[in-house]
């Protein structure tokens, strides 16, 4: 399997369910949801969705009973994104190779898009639940998971000590809580979410939480990595602002060298965990190895 035809093979699927969940309004409601699905379908690598629905797959299930969590979690994640980039955040222009959300709809729609899209995305398991589209215990322990992995415990968590550990001096440690509530979380919640849907056991879905906690950390470490060595175009969106913002990365923690290495270290326990998984685990296997190589 190889990872990048993987997500890019996933994506048009995942958009199809994104259009239909976030269709547009015709009523004044039209600015706030054009301005949230002008973010929504910007272009991203549906990364979340993709380990969400091969999650499902890895413990046998159908990949499509998925498909809710998958949706819920680009929403939120998209959310992140726009809130990410506001002037009282990181403030950044770009994001995904065009304007930021703020840059194109100014800063108070790009508050509310961020708002619509996080709750949007907390609407979807409950919704499928009550509709009988999913199993309603499944959909409820899925949607727990992704909700706990989105607020305080989590994203929300990480990104509040981000905040104020910019400028400071950081070791690992902090990093380490920084990356494992920001950008972690919400990772290990995708995977976590596809296997419950799936039909997963209990040791299946501890060992694919585990799995996506690792890779979420190699992956934030990764784009710590990009941040200073990457290229802007290829990202969509400026590279050196870590730098410029003196922001809590891993390279600056412990050096480009050592957070390389670290980046493979996770990786291969990453695999590790999926020790007892066999070939329906082949595109988590090949995403894990990707996210070590990965330019955008
Ligand atoms: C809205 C619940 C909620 C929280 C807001 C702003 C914030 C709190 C959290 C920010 C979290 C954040 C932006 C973490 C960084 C994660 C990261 C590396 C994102 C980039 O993900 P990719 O590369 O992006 O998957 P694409 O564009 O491909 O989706």
């Amino acid at each position: 399997v190889d990872a990048a035809e993987h997500l890019a093979n996933t994506a048009p699927k995942v958009n199809q369910a994104l259009e239909e969940a976030l269709p547009k309004a015709k009523d004044l409601s039209r600015d706030v949801v054009d301005a949230m699905r002008y973010s929504l379908f910007s272009g991203g690598k549906r990364l979340r969705p993709a380990l969400c629905l091969a999650a499902a797959a890895a413990v046998g299930g159908e990949e499509h009973r998925a498909m809710p969590a998958a949706v819920a979690i680009e929403m939120i994640h998209t959310s992140s994104l726009i809130h990410d980039d506001l002037p009282a955040m990181d403030d950044d222009d770009t994001r995904r190779g065009q304007p930021a959300s703020h840059k194109v709809h100014g800063e108070g729609m790009a508050v509310l898009a961020g708002d619509g899209l996080l709750v949007e995305g907390l609407t979807v398991l409950p919704r499928a639940a009550l509709t009988g589209q999913l199993n309603p215990k499944l959909a409820l322990a899925a949607h727990d998971v992704i909700a706990q992995a989105a607020g305080w415990r989590g994203m929300v968590g990480g990104q509040a000590v981000d905040l104020s550990a910019e400028g400071r001096d950081v070791d690992e440690s902090l990093v380490a809580f920084i990356h494992g509530h920001k950008t972690a979380a919400l990772i290990s919640a995708s995977v976590a979410a596809g296997a419950i849907l799936g039909g997963g056991n209990a040791d299946q879905i501890r060992a694919l939480s585990e799995y996506g906690r690792l890779i979420g950390l190699a992956f934030q470490i990764r784009d710590d990595i990009l941040d200073m060595e990457g290229d802007a175009t290829e990202l969509g969106k400026p590279t050196g602002s870590d730098e410029r913002r003196a922001k809590a990365t891993y390279p600056r923690a412990v050096g480009q060298e050592k957070a390389k290495q670290k980046g493979c270290r996770l990786i291969k326990d990453a695999l590790a965990a999926l020790a007892d998984f066999g070939p329906q685990a082949k595109p988590l296997r090949a995403i894990a190895e990707y996210l070590l190589e990965r330019t955008k």
